[in-house]
Order: structure tokens, then C-alpha cells, then sequence
């Protein structure tokens, strides 16, 4: 059975994730707008403020650091990444790190999980992630998906509006319902509307939005507030946060939007 609302990620029933696995995905050019960031420890330190329920990160990041931070920052173990050197015919998210070892040798609370449905991969990362999600049943540790819809199957169907089309990413974020995600990670659609969309298709399932690149505080937050008033359970936010000279600025509004309800022109 699920219990997801008392693991340590979830607060009330919603979530705010810092999410800082960008050095494999994106490289250290996502920290040049504030180059400290590109030290874990900073991102570490930034993870203890109250409102974040869970850090995201790679393995060897967890390896490093964790035990300094285990009483302060739950640990979210990001299972697979790829990185922006590769090249692929379409995408592919290789596995990293089994949820064994996220669990019994990095104290994991949770375990993340990138699909790419639409991809001409996708049977491949279905294989992993049903490995990935009876593995986290075992241990009793939630899984996030980060259901990104990509790739050759969207791409060529006249149907589909791309990777940014509501109707995909409802799709992409009903797989999660359907094989045993317990959060689906979905990028914002770019309206309420879409975002409706995406919570009309996936029960009871628990959706937080994805950052994005880094934009003002007002039109982030705006968007954050847009999601919850209308289901969503909070936000998994990488570069809006460590692209910040003073992260915790931010933190403290996104604690008042995500976790008491406030809309944004009581917080700015
Ligand atoms: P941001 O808030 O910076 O967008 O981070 C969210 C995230 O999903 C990260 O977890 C991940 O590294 C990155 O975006 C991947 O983005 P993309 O696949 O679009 O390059």
C-alpha cells in the first residue's frame, strides 16, 4: 500500500524539491550565472532551508556529502541521467544507481526516475523503471518520475503538438499513474488550463512542476501558484534556485505559495 503522505518528502501533501543533478544533464554551464552553486556544498547548505522536503541528486553528489547533511536534508536519489555530450539517435537516460544501493548505502527517502516516453528507447526505460519501481516498493521509499515526453514518437505524429503540447504531457504523466509512480514531475505547459489537464489524468496521483530556466521571481511564482490552485502538490525547482545569488529569498515565498496557499502578490 501507498503512504506516501508520510514519507519525509511530503509536507501536508505537497513538495518542494531542489533539484541539482544539472552538472551530468547540462554541465557546469548551468552554474556560471552564480558560480558558487557549482560547489554541492553550497546547494547542500541552501537545502536546509525549512521548505525544501527533498534534495535531488546523483549518486556520487549523495556519496560525498550526505553524511555531513543526513539529519538536515532529505536525501532524493536520482536513479539515471544522461549528459549533453552524448549523441544518440533519440533519447536514452541510463541507469546510474540501483535503488538498493540509493536505500541501503546512501540512506535514500526517495528515488527519481527520468522516462522518456515517445522515445524510440522507451521499452528499454520501461524495463528499468519497472525494475526501479518494485525494487522502491520493497524498501518502502516513494518514486518520482520525471515524465518528460520526448523524442522520435511525438516528434513524428502529426496528433501530437510536441514535447510542450498539454494533451502530451497528460500523456507522458498518466504512465506514471499507470505503472506505480508515486509523484510525477512534469514540465508547466505553459497555461492553467494545460495544467488541469495534466491533474485530470492522473487520479489521486501526487504532480509537481518542473522549474525550468531561470526567470523573475514574479513570473516563476506566478506560475507555481497557477499549478497549485488548481491540484498540483508543489515543485521540484533546480536553476530557479542555485542560479540565485540569495536562494533563500526565493525559498522562503515558495514556502508561503506552495505549503500555505498564499498567492504571489501577498509574497512579493
Ligand atoms: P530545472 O528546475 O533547473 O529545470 O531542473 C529540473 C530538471 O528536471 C532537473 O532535474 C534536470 O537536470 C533538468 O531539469 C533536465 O532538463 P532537460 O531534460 O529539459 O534538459
Amino acid at each position: 500500500m501507498k503512504e506516501f503522505d508520510d514519507s519525509a518528502i511530503v509536507r501536508n501533501g505537497n513538495s518542494l524539491i531542489v533539484a541539482y543533478e544539472h552538472g551530468l544533464e547540462h554541465g557546469p554551464t548551468d552554474f556560471e550565472p552564480n558560480p558558487e552553486s557549482a560547489d554541492p556544498r553550497h546547494v547542500f547548505e541552501v537545502a536546509k532551508h525549512d521548505a525544501v522536503t527533498a534534495l535531488a541528486v546523483q549518486k556520487g553528489v549523495a556519496e560525498s556529502y550526505i553524511d555531513e547533511y543526513r539529519d538536515q536534508v532529505n536525501l532524493l536519489v536520482k536513479l539515471n541521467g544522461n549528459s549533453n555530450l552524448s549523441s544518440r539517435d533519440d533519447y536514452y537516460s541510463p541507469k546510474q544507481c540501483s535503488v538498493k544501493y540509493a536505500v541501503e548505502e546512501l540512506g535514500a527517502e526517495a528515488v527519481g526516475y527520468t522516462m522518456y516516453a515517445g522515445s524510440d528507447y522507451e521499452d528499454q526505460m520501461w524495463k528499468e523503471f519497472r525494475e526501479v519501481q518494485e525494487q522502491a516498493r520493497k524498501y518502502g521509499v516513494p518514486v518520482v518520475m520525471w515524465a518528460y515526453p520526448r523524442g522520435n514518437g511525438i516528434e513524428g505524429k502529426s496528433e501530437y503538438g510536441g514535447d510542450t503540447d498539454p494533451a502530451v504531457i497528460s500523456y507522458a504523466a498518466r504512465l506514471g499513474l499507470e505503472t506505480g509512480a508515486d509523484m510525477v514531475k512534469c514540465k508547466y505547459p505553459g497555461s492553467r488550463e494545460g495544467w488541469e489537464q495534466i491533474e485530470d489524468a492522473v487520479g489521486e496521483m501526487k504532480t509537481v512542476m518542473s522549474g525550468g530556466s531561470k526567470r523573475s521571481d514574479k513570473d516563476f511564482l506566478e506560475d507555481v501558484h497557477t499549478t497549485i490552485e488548481v491540484g498540483c502538490n508543489g515543485l521540484a525547482v533546480g536553476r530557479n534556485v542555485f542560479q540565485r545569488e540569495d536562494p533563500e529569498e526565493l525559498l522562503d515565498k515558495l514556502e508561503a505559495v506552495i505549503f500555505e496557499g498564499k498567492s504571489p502578490e501577498n509574497v512579493l
